[in-house]
């Protein structure tokens, strides 16, 4: 059971960002409010030389007056006392992009197959959070192996999403890009 407190949620014990290194595909997503990354999406995350973690990601996205594109998008994950909780700046590679500075947790990983990322915008005075996302990653385009599903489930029951996800579809669109 779980009391959906922000505070209660468990991270990724003793997160290893090298083996995390590489590309993940989403495959599911809980939305934040005003939603921003809608499908195609993929990351790619890398530690620098001076150990920094940092990403780019590829996503469709509707900007401006429905104008659909490809969005090129980079963060760098700045190091808190816990490993696998990050607070995560980001931008476009074009103005209009959005950008941000969210906190941003690894929930769960087996660095081979599928990870589930958390990040909670704004809490409600009773501590649950009021305004957040996820990501469900795979390492296959195709999604998560049967065996990943269970645990993937758990954790988003954990940290009280469950229900809130809608599938990540990838269709080709930003493949040329
Ligand atoms: O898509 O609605 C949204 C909110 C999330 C935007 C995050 C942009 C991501 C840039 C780096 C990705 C690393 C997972």
């Amino acid at each position: 059971a779980q009391d959906c407190q922000v505070s209660n949620i468990t991270v990724k014990q003793d997160f290893d960002r090298t083996r995390y290194q590489g590309t993940w595909y989403a495959v599911a997503k809980k939305d934040p409010v005003g939603l921003f990354l809608l499908d195609n999406i993929v990351a790619s995350f890398k530690v620098e030389e001076d150990g920094t973690m940092t990403a780019t990601a590829m996503g469709r996205v509707i900007i401006l007056n429905n104008w659909e594109m490809c969005a090129n998008m980079f963060g760098t994950f700045e190091d808190t006392e816990d490993p696998a909780r990050f607070k995560m700046k980001y931008w476009g590679a074009a103005a209009y992009l959005q950008t941000g500075y969210d906190d941003h947790w690894i929930i769960d990983t087996d660095y081979d197959n599928y990870a589930i990322h958390y990040s909670c915008r704004e809490q409600d005075e009773d501590g649950t959070c009021l305004d957040g996302y996820s990501f469900i990653f795979s390492r296959y385009p195709d999604g998560l192996r049967p065996e990943d599903q269970k645990i993937v489930t758990e954790k988003k029951q954990e940290i009280c999403f469950l229900g809130k996800y809608r599938r990540v579809t990838h269709t080709g669109f930003c493949d040329a890009a």
